[in-house]
């Protein structure tokens, strides 16, 4: 009951867009006497929400902490799919690994995992994610589109564009994208993206794309080994952000990419990728399991898959591989 309270409060705060509440208004939209809305008030202030009253005019939000929870993300959020149904868990192992579970019991798509912390966050190839508690977004996505197997590769792409866009929107950085799924910012990385699928014979059964987000790290909250090579927002802007608006922005650009690329295909989010992207058109060495390739990156095909011509003007095709940019 308490937390249902707690729902409808943050609710009424959310429609109302900044704007003065009443008590009066509060106590008959929630259901409950003014002295619980005080002291509603008082917990959420608790908790870091600050709230700013004003005799006659009543209370209204003026800051929400640095807190993820359900309620903080979707209190707000604008999709009509993507994080409808939101699994939170404060600490897990890896979110893959939750939204795993989910879609073998079912998930509907658009459902999101998110913690606030990782214990056994995963990268590429089995390589570690650093996942401390109280600075990123670990979140995981799942989705269910009817493509091909080889068609998946595009959908790393896609939410690459999405968190570029979102960071744009949300911050005056300018984020660039390093195949396949390195987002940076003044040439460190700020976001990698682990995409895993579920499927049978050549047809996908789901999606699992989870964007790994530097949010609001110091410099000296990373390992030493991370710290040539890692970023955040806060680092780069020098102040802190709010991990939920951040949610519900990439959520939404997401969602709005998807629909598109399920109704048109992948080239209008090629199109957008290119204008991100930082290895087109530059000396690269792809390093793939099967050994490395030198050449100029020449672009992505329609599958998503990077084009390399080497020095004896043959193209090689990349479907995974990391890259280093040759100054
Ligand atoms: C990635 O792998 O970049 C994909 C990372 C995906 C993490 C998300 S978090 C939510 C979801 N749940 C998971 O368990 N995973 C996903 P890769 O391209 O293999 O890069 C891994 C390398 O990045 C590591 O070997 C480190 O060098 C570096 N690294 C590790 N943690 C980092 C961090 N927090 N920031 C920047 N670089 C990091």
């Amino acid at each position: 009951m308490q937390s249902e309270l707690r729902t409808k409060l943050l609710k009424a705060f959310s429609e109302a867009n900044g704007e003065f509440l009443s008590g009066q208004k509060l106590s008959e939209h929630i259901g409950c006497s003014r002295t619980a809305v005080w002291k509603h008030i008082e917990e959420l202030r608790k908790e870091g929400y600050e709230l700013e009253a004003v005799r006659r005019l009543g209370y209204r939000i003026t800051k929400k902490p640095d807190k993820i929870s359900e309620n903080e993300i979707q209190l707000g959020l604008k999709t009509k799919m993507m994080g409808r149904h939101i699994h939170f868990e404060q600490t897990v192992t890896s979110t893959q690994k939750i939204a795993q579970t989910l879609v073998t019991e079912g998930a509907l798509e658009g459902t999101i995992v998110v913690a606030d912390q990782q214990t056994h966050g995963r990268g590429r190839m089995s390589r570690a994610w650093y996942s401390p508690s109280g600075t990123g977004i670990w979140m995981s996505m799942i989705i269910r589109p009817n493509i091909p197997i080889q068609s998946t590769p595009q959908l790393t792409l896609l939410t690459a564009v999405a968190v570029v866009q979102a960071i744009e929107e949300e911050t005056s950085l300018i984020p660039e994208i390093k195949w396949p799924n390195d987002i940076l910012i003044n040439g460190k990385k700020v976001v990698g993206i682990l995409t895993e699928i579920q499927a049978e014979a050549d047809q996908v059964h789901s999606v699992i794309i989870g964007p790994g987000i530097n949010v609001n790290q110091k410099l000296e909250d990373f390992p030493e080994e991370l710290q040539k090579i890692a970023t955040s927002i806060r680092i780069e802007t020098g102040k802190k952000w709010e991990r939920s608006l951040f949610i519900q922005t990439i959520l939404l650009k997401f969602e709005r990419l998807y629909f598109l690329y399920l109704a048109e295909g992948f080239r209008p989010v090629k199109l957008l990728w290119e204008s991100y992207a930082i290895s087109l058109n530059k000396d690269i060495v792809a390093r793939t399991l099967n050994g490395s390739v030198e050449g100029k990156a020449i672009g992505i095909n329609d599958q998503g898959v990077l084009l390399i011509e080497t020095s004896d003007g043959s193209i090689k095709e990349i479907y995974s591989a990391d890259i280093d940019i040759k100054k």
